[in-house]
């Protein structure tokens, strides 16, 4: 039995010290966590309760949908809909934004998602999570519209993820630095076991799909191969690799003992015409924002990923994030010689 501070409590604690709070926005917070509690628990009963396995169905990006993507989506806009908090919902399962429904009032903030991200993962039970963001609405949320989500990720008021793992944790930023819950399935909280969460600058730990190897650009093929080269290499000592397909996982890791994550521009993403693999409103960005306010960088390759402009709501973006020195090293290597 843990008896430190709840999740609840620390949100309600930070307000205190935001002038003119409403309270509009730790109880939006609350809802988010609510949600993914009950993700947490449909994840754990898995099989037991029949949420494995595909929904038949694609989302915008052509993905099959996993039974689960669709469950969550549906958890996150019922925990999230009527509160009066949002102005209105966008997430990876869902083609368009999702205004406030009518009879409901609105509020002044904007929630992206991706409800269940790594779901090529759920049916292998290894860990999957949900990563998310808060905006505010440009317009106070009335009337909100797609253009109203194209900001940059400095604009973010919060940002977070559930990572359904051994454990179920949330870690979350609000700019103040980053702290880690630990759900206490006995009381149903999340409890602060991971305050101020930091990135050691350095580390000798990547993670990469490197089945996509033969597609990558120069400068990450350079970055890869001066690791796997070790101590007789330029880098003078060996490296450690891993892959777990499930960024919330991956992200988790680095924010626990650093290290380095990819997923970069390739040759293939190219020739479609896809700007990347991951999507930046509720990947990229909520990930760069706990990532930086953690002590780690994150960019596309060339440019920080926090302050790109936005030009569409499935936008996807190459990603490369972690410890600082080792991402600073690969933005040295993408610059022209
Ligand atoms: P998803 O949102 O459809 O689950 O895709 C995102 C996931 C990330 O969690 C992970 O880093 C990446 O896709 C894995 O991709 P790959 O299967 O190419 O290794
Ligand atoms: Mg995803």
């Amino acid at each position: 039995m843990h008896n430190g501070t709840s999740l609840t409590q620390f949100i309600i604690e930070e307000q205190r010290h935001v002038a003119g709070a409403t309270g509009d926005f730790t109880s939006l917070l609350n809802d988010v966590v609510t949600a993914c509690k009950v993700i947490s628990n449909m994840v754990n009963h898995g099989a037991l309760v029949g949420v494995l396995g595909s929904a038949d169905t694609e989302n915008v990006q052509g993905e099959t949908q996993k039974k689960m993507d669709v469950l969550s989506n549906e958890v996150f806009i019922k925990s999230n809909e009527w509160a009066g908090h949002l102005g209105a919902m966008a997430s990876e399962e869902m083609d368009e934004i999702y205004p406030i429904p009518r009879q409901y009032p609105r509020g002044k903030y904007l929630l992206t998602f991706d409800p269940l991200d790594g779901s090529s993962n759920i049916d292998v039970n290894v860990s999957v999570g949900t990563i998310f963001s808060i905006l505010r609405c440009p317009g106070g949320g009335q009337e909100a519209t797609e253009r109203d989500f194209l900001q940059a990720g400095t604009q973010q008021v919060a940002a977070g993820y559930a990572l359904y793992g051994p454990s179920t944790m949330i870690v979350l930023t609000t700019g103040k630095g980053v702290n880690g819950f630990t759900l206490d399935q006995n009381i149903g909280e999340f409890i602060l076991t991971h305050p101020k969460m930091t990135i050691p600058a350095d580390t000798r730990e990547f993670a990469i799909n490197a089945s996509n190897m033969r597609f990558w650009e120069p400068p990450v093929r350079r970055y890869v191969q001066e690791c796997l080269d070790g101590k007789e290499g330029p880098r003078g000592d060996d490296f450690n690799m891993r892959w777990i397909a499930s960024m919330v996982a991956e992200v988790h890791r680095i924010l626990t003992r650093g290290g380095i994550f990819m997923y970069p521009m390739d040759s293939k993403m190219k020739e479609k015409g896809q700007g990347g693999k991951l999507r930046l409103l509720y990947e990229a960005n909520p990930m760069s924002f706990i990532v930086e306010q953690a002590g780690g960088g994150s960019i596309t390759g060339t440019e920080r990923i926090l302050e790109l402009q936005p030009e569409s709501l499935h936008q996807r973006v190459p990603v490369i994030l972690g410890s600082k020195n080792e991402v600073e090293r690969i933005l040295g290597y993408h610059q022209p010689a």
